[in-house]
C-alpha cells in the first residue's frame, strides 16, 4: 500500500518519534503549526475518521488516552488542541487517520 504513514510506521521515511509501542505512533509533524505539533497515528491502516467502524474504532479511545500522556510530557499545562482533518472538505493530506496535537501557544480561537 503506498501510505505515507505506513512508510514511516515501517521506518522506510525517517521522523522524530515521541511516542511508539505495538500500536500507535506519535511523531513530531513536519511542517509545525505551532511550536508543539505532534501527529498521533494507529499502526493499523485505517483511512480517517471516515473509515472508523464498531469493529476498529477501539483504537482511538487508546490514542487519546496516550494524547493526555503525551501532552503532559510536552509540558503543555495550559491546554491544547486535538484535531482530525477528515476527506476533501476537511483538507485531509494524508488518508492514514492522524490526531493532530497542538500547542505550546494561545491558539487562535476561529476553527474555520
Ligand atoms: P492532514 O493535512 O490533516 O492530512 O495532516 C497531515 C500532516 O502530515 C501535515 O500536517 C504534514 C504532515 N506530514 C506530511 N508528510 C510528512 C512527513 O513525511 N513527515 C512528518 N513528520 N510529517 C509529515
Amino acid at each position: 500500500m503506498d501510505c505515507l504513514f505506513c512508510k514511516i510506521i515501517a521506518g522506510e521515511i525517517p521522523s522524530t518519534k515521541v511516542y511508539e509501542d505495538d500500536k500507535i505512533l506519535a511523531f513530531r509533524d513536519i511542517n509545525p503549526q505551532a511550536p508543539a505539533h505532534i501527529l498521533v497515528i494507529p499502526k493499523e491502516h485505517i483511512g480517517g475518521v471516515d473509515e472508523l467502524n464498531a469493529e476498529n474504532s477501539g483504537v482511538v479511545g487508546y490514542i487519546f488516552a496516550k494524547i493526555a500522556e503525551i501532552a503532559r510530557q510536552e509540558g503543555l499545562k495550559d491546554g491544547y488542541r486535538v484535531v482530525s482533518n477528515v476527506g476533501e472538505h476537511g483538507c485531509q493530506s494524508v488518508r492514514h487517520l492522524h490526531f493532530h496535537i497542538l500547542g505550546g501557544k494561545q491558539l487562535n480561537g476561529n476553527m474555520v
